[in-house]
């Protein structure tokens, strides 16, 4: 048995799929989790799988894919790059996603009975990069509904929240507000404006005002947030490329909610879900993990 949770997270949750234990998710982290919407589990991933990803991470710089934010094509500095929906097409991204033990750890944080992917979201910040993440939620980003939708970040470089890691609005997941989708970049800029709704506070410029948490991790750590919480991040003050691999979860009380502004990877078109019903589409939203399995 595998033990994750407040003092006793050991490494190893991703590990050979042949070799994949139960991951029992401590009482305290998953209350933790209801309650700040975030959580850090130290030393999550396998270190070979780390650099297995990173080797992905090289190869979608050289030849980006079809989803693909660019702030500054080519250039070995100053480049915030994120492509994501690869887990189809890469073997590496799909058995990360699927067998590594990701999702278990999503649907036990979630205490939900499953937890179905939606998408794999790979984010590379190059040295130097000035492009911050803004701060914003996902869940108006994604064509869902649901409380349990939710992420596993995993650090694929080390990462201090001075430099490049992420910060969270401790609670904001509670706030019961769904703020219009910003655009990391001018590529997403053409979806995220036909949303039409409230903006994000912006955290930045009142950072006394909220209660924010910040983590600086290792390669191998995972961050596990709510779809709803207020995030952001530095761009990346650093020397050093900084590389993270976000998968995303959707729980037994996700509905299918495509709306203007949302993200156009997956859309009506493309599924058999249906509006306002949980998605059970085996293909396009494939179980990562069941109670029962
Ligand atoms: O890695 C980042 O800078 C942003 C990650 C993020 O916002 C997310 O995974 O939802």
């Amino acid at each position: 048995m595998l033990l994750v949770g407040g003092e006793v997270a050991p490494a190893g949750i991703l590990r050979d799929a042949r070799t994949v234990t139960a991951i029992d998710v401590s009482d305290e982290l998953a209350t933790t989790f209801a309650a700040d919407g975030v959580v850090k589990i130290p030393g999550a991933v396998d270190p070979s799988l780390i650099t297995e990803i990173l080797a992905v991470a090289d190869a979608e710089l050289n030849d980006p894919g079809a989803w693909v934010t660019d702030t500054n094509p080519g250039a070995t500095t100053n480049r915030l790059f994120t492509t994501r929906y690869l887990w189809p097409t890469n073997d590496t991204i799909r058995r990360f996603a699927l067998e590594s033990g990701v999702a278990e750890l999503a649907g036990r944080l979630m205490g939900a009975s499953s937890a179905r992917l939606y998408f794999d979201h790979l984010l590379i910040k190059e040295p130097q990069t000035a492009n911050p993440t803004p701060w914003h939620q996902d869940i108006p980003y994604w064509p869902f509904l649901g409380k349990q939708i939710c992420s596993i970040w995993v650090a694929c470089s080390d990462a201090t929240v001075d430099e490049s890691s992420l910060e969270f609005v401790r609670g904001s997941h509670r706030w019961d507000a769904y703020y219009a989708p910003v655009a990391f970049g001018e590529s997403a800029r053409e979806w995220v404006d036909d949303f039409d709704g409230e903006q994000c506070p912006d955290v930045e410029a009142a950072r006394d005002d909220f209660d924010i948490v910040g983590f600086d991790v290792e390669a191998g750590d995972a961050i596990a947030f709510s779809s709803w919480i207020v995030h952001g991040a530095p761009g990346n003050a650093g020397s050093k490329r900084r590389v993270a691999l976000s998968t995303r979860w959707l729980g037994d009380d996700s509905t299918w909610y495509p709306h203007p502004g949302c993200d156009p990877t997956v859309t009506d078109d493309d599924t058999t879900a249906v509006v306002g019903a949980y998605p059970d589409d085996d293909v396009r939203f494939p179980l990562g993990w069941h109670a029962s399995s």
